[in-house]
């Protein structure tokens, strides 16, 4: 179709391609969850339902974005990170951030009822979005550490709030007055002798978040043979997404898994 004369108002966009040859993270987070669990009678601290809510819009997210290697969720929050080379969507910051916020959001409404088959949702729900690029594996290792341990932080913080509030009889100004200047140590202790709470032994995945990968999976299959028309045995390498709780802040993670960060090729 021949250019109209009104065009040139398409100069007024934004370029906002990512740096080439790093990293790109798309990091969504719940708006207002504080009064989304509120309103929708979330166990306290960690309802573990939601949790896996969350993990299964994220595999949705993983699904349709098949240059995502991993991706890493706590509380209201999932970062996704594209691969370096990723060229999804020519790179653009906006594409790339809207595309997985809105997904990630109609995932949450559309799965709702198989994880809340009892709740009505009240309202929808709408999550924010934001792109960071890290230049380098450390950063990007950082970074995802950083949520990390932002995840055990508040989880144990909040595992001692509401112990204290809900079997200690505290009331919640009382609870955060008694954890006011305590370090992990202390929360530690409280748990323990007075709740009998080993925090050590609390599920991995309320300590370390969820980290979806794919993962190789080698599969025996039956397949007839051209030839013969036998049925015979192949072995065939399909990628699963797989979700895993564990720490990576260590180096272990990193060594069991080196093709995530070595993703060219
Ligand atoms: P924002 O993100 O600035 O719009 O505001 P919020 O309220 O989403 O704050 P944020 O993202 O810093 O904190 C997440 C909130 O979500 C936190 O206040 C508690 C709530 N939340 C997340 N997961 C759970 C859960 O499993 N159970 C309950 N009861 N609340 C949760
Ligand atoms: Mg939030
Ligand atoms: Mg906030
Ligand atoms: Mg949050
Ligand atoms: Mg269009």
């Amino acid at each position: 179709m021949a250019n109209s004369k009104y065009e040139y108002v398409r100069h007024f966009e934004k370029h906002d391609s990512c740096l080439p040859n790093c990293w790109i993270i798309v990091r969504v987070d719940g708006k207002a969850f504080h009064r989304f669990a509120d309103a929708h009678a979330f166990t306290k601290p960690n309802d573990v339902n939601g949790i896996k809510l969350m993990t299964r819009c994220a595999h949705n997210v993983m699904t349709e974005f098949t240059e995502m290697v991993l991706a890493y969720g706590q509380s209201d929050e999932y970062s996704f990170v594209f691969k370096k080379e990723t060229q999804a969507y020519k790179r653009r910051e906006s594409k790339l951030m809207t595309n997985v916020a809105s997904l990630f959001a109609s995932s949450y409404v559309f799965h709702w009822p198989e994880f809340f088959p009892n709740v009505k949702l009240l309202y929808p729900p709408s999550f924010d979005g934001r792109v960071v690029i890290y230049p380098s594996d450390q950063n990007l290792r950082d970074y995802l550490s950083w949520r990390q341990a932002d995840c055990h932080i508040n989880n144990l913080y909040n595992t001692a709030f509401w112990a204290l509030v809900q079997e200690g009889g505290l009331s919640n100004k009382e609870a955060q007055t008694r954890l006011s200047g305590t370090f992990s140590s202390n929360k530690n202790e409280i748990l323990f002798s007075e709740f009998g709470i080993n925090y050590n032994q609390e599920p991995e995945i309320l300590k370390k978040g969820t980290i979806l990968l794919r993962k190789e999976i080698a599969e025996e299959v039956t397949i007839t043979d051209h030839k013969t028309k036998e049925p015979k045995s192949v072995t065939k390498v399909r990628k699963k997404i797989e979700a895993v709780n564990c720490d990576l802040i260590g180096d272990t993670f990193w060594v069991e898994h080196p093709y995530l960060l070595n993703t060219v090729g």
